[in-house]
């Protein structure tokens, strides 16, 4: 397929309340969509880098850099049989894997919809319900915390995740499993202790939980096997999983006995593809992560999350729980803890509210 055209659009959307994490409290949301045009067909992603570079280095001033200034030219008019050569094209970019990654993943869209084909065909999925479970941020008190936990497993989330941070642990972890004894119930400290916190960590075992998720350094996957060692709980990595080479690495560690896999932040659909298989072979389950992305976002995410091998509940919550409007004109809704795939159309299965994104959009650039 010739690229065409290749559109990066700037939109501002400002969640419905603000999300606190161990690294930062999010609200005003600047998201890059990324189109890509062959034959007149358009094909769309989300690039899934934040204002601020406190989850990885990457923000979405970085990305837009990226992807003006290298990306595009090495695909502008340029040719692609498929994903594998587009991504050997960008082989020269070092890092920078949330903005190639929404580059690569507008391709499959524009090929699927190219094919007129739904996403999950081509990744290799099925099509089936995605189960469905929640992040909730850090909260003001123990109380709310309970609360908030008990109106997502009222709305039917099967999967409960605390987010935590030193200080931020025990008590509203405990509070929350009395509450409520027999939900999945999960954490995650987004980097923040170290491993000379193994004890305080290991405290936390007897809540049952079904992993701990990136306790330790964005970039580690040593001190994790370690504490692995030292925890009955599973470690779940996200962070530090930036590829199938260092996921391979983080197995053959035994740093991890759960993976969160976000194609954002792995280059993309092709890498998703070369983890799903590697953790499948290593009996290792993965569940799909989320970035506060909307609409556009969390529709590539539910496709991809039909592979066999996302086996846990994925943080792909319902559009509402985050915006006001999106920026898609069809629903995305979880019911009873599932989601459907979408399937409005060919390719991730919705469509832009073009209106809507033209009256906000703080900038745009075509090449
Ligand atoms: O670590 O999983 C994370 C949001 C922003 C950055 C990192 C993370 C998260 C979440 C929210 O946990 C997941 C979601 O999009 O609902
Ligand atoms: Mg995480």
């Amino acid at each position: 397929m010739k690229i065409d055209r290749l559109e990066l659009t700037e939109v501002p959307l400002r969640l419905k309340v603000p999300f606190r994490t161990s690294f930062a409290t999010e609200q005003e949301r600047r998201i890059i969509l990324v189109r890509l045009s062959s034959g007149g067909v358009t094909g769309m992603a989300e690039c899934v880098a934040a204002e601020f570079p406190g989850y990885s280095a990457e923000t979405t001033d970085t990305a837009w850099h990226v992807i003006s200034d290298f990306i595009a030219p090495a695909v502008s008019g340029r040719s692609f049989g498929n994903a594998d050569e587009l991504l050997d094209a960008l082989a020269f970019i070092r890092g920078n894997d949330m903005a190639v990654a929404a580059v690569e993943m507008a391709f499959w869209d524009l090929q699927a919809r190219a094919l007129g084909r739904p996403l999950f065909e081509l990744l290799g999925g099925t099509d089936r319900p995605v189960e469905v479970g929640i992040s909730l941020g850090i909260q003001n008190s123990v109380e709310e915390t309970v609360e908030a936990a008990r109106a997502a497993v009222e709305a039917g989330y099967r999967r409960v995740k605390l987010k935590i941070e030193p200080g931020w642990d025990f008590e509203p972890v405990q509070a929350v499993r009395e509450a409520l004894p027999g939900v999945s119930l999960t954490v995650d400290a987004n980097s923040a202790y170290l491993l000379s916190d193994a004890d305080r960590l290991a405290r936390l075992d007897q809540f049952a939980l079904t992993y701990i998720e990136q306790p330790l350094r964005h970039d580690d996957i040593v001190d994790h096997a370690a504490l692995q060692a030292r925890l009955a709980t599973a470690v779940c990595l996200d962070e530090s999983l930036t590829s199938p080479e260092s996921t391979r690495q983080a197995l053959q560690l035994g740093s991890a006995r759960v993976v969160n896999l976000k194609p954002g932040r792995v280059r993309g659909f092709r890498q998703s593809l070369a983890i799903h298989d590697l953790t499948r072979a290593w009996g290792v389950p993965l569940w799909c992560g989320g970035m506060l992305e909307s609409g556009v976002g969390r529709a590539a995410n539910l496709h991809l999350s039909s592979l066999p091998n996302f086996r846990l509940p994925g943080d792909t919550a319902s559009s509402s729980r985050y915006w006001d409007t999106d920026l898609i004109n069809e629903p995305l809704e979880a019911e009873n803890g599932f989601q459907t795939i979408p399937q409005h159309g060919p390719g991730c299965g919705v469509t832009l509210n073009g209106e809507y994104l033209s009256r906000i959009q703080t900038r745009s650039a075509v090449f």
